[in-house]
């Protein structure tokens, strides 16, 4: 996991922060309307248990809501369409900060995928092609304080089955990540982002990057927020490591899968956790045939 600073993208994030962080507490707001408009770039998915029933104890203390930002389909006019019409004319401003911060995001995370490409000594340009139609999802995460801190979890521990999360967080601070046997705590930075790598990266690299395992703790007295944008391929892509890397001779790790494959895995047979591609491999190559 690393963090750095981006000021470019700073009056953007600030704005965006500054109105997510208006919507208090989220349980009362007009987001709690459920809707989803058929063919909308934008998909409601309200509030909600931040996934409680996938865990049998210290459940999480966290409201959620999330947006599917499909970049293909990015035309500003639908965002701002669809945050007035279905949370309401107020929030059309919201729709429009919106817009722009995941247009920004996508930026970022093709950057990103330039810098990773380069560390793994791969075309240059392979990683950033293969994310430029990509699908990503932007949730706001609420933690409500909780007197009772150290009998819950925020986030449970997991890792993230997508391929990249561009995650800010506000000062309060509870994320932690799972690094040399410990979990250790990642200091807040109002001019950073944290960067984390998913299984389908993990994959993408012939497992050369790991997936980080994360959680993130409650405070006592004070309400933590965050703001996530995961990234993922086009769902039916083929997550497969560049040609470049078996050119060395390297053994497959994984078999071909597409990103709908592991979302289903995950979504319906599996809680995301530190070995979802290990267990994920006998699941894809029981239901689907497989070159590998
Ligand atoms: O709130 C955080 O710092 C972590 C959030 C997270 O891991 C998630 O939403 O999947």
């Amino acid at each position: 996991m690393v963090s750095f600073k981006l000021p470019t993208m700073e009056s953007t994030r600030i704005s965006f922060v500054k109105l997510m962080m208006k919507l208090t507490p989220f349980s009362t707001s007009p987001w709690t309307r459920s809707s989803v408009l058929g063919g909308n770039p934008v998909t409601w998915s309200g509030t909600q248990g931040a996934h409680a029933d996938r865990y049998s104890s210290k459940l999480p203390w966290k409201e959620t809501f999330s947006f599917r930002y499909d970049a293909n389909h990015s035309n500003p006019l639908s965002f701002v369409d669809y945050f007035k019409s279905v949370v309401g004319q107020e929030f059309e401003h919201t729709g429009r900060v919106y817009q722009r911060y995941c247009e920004a995001m996508k930026e970022l995370s093709l950057v990103i995928m330039e810098l990773l490409a380069i560390s793994l000594g791969v075309d240059r340009m392979h990683y950033r092609e293969f994310f430029n139609d990509q699908r990503s999802i932007m949730r706001c995460n609420l933690y409500p304080p909780c007197i009772s801190s150290g009998l819950t979890l925020g986030t449970g521990p997991h890792c993230d089955p997508t391929s990249l999360t561009i995650l800010h967080q506000d000062q309060v601070g509870g994320l932690e990540v799972f690094a040399d046997n410990k979990w250790q705590a990642v200091r807040p930075r109002h001019d950073a982002f944290v960067i984390n790598l998913g299984d389908t990266f993990m994959a993408l690299s012939n497992g050369k990057y790991k997936s980080c395992l994360h959680r993130a703790l409650v405070n006592e007295d004070k309400e933590r927020r965050s703001l996530v944008f995961f990234v993922s391929p086009k769902e039916d892509k083929i997550v497969r490591p560049p040609q470049d890397m078996f050119a060395r001779k390297e053994p497959r790790k994984y078999p071909d899968f597409t990103w709908s494959d592991l979302l289903e895995f995950t979504q319906n047979h599996y809680r995301a956790d530190v070995a979802t591609l290990e267990n994920f491999t006998p699941w894809l190559l029981s239901s689907k045939p497989s070159n590998f």
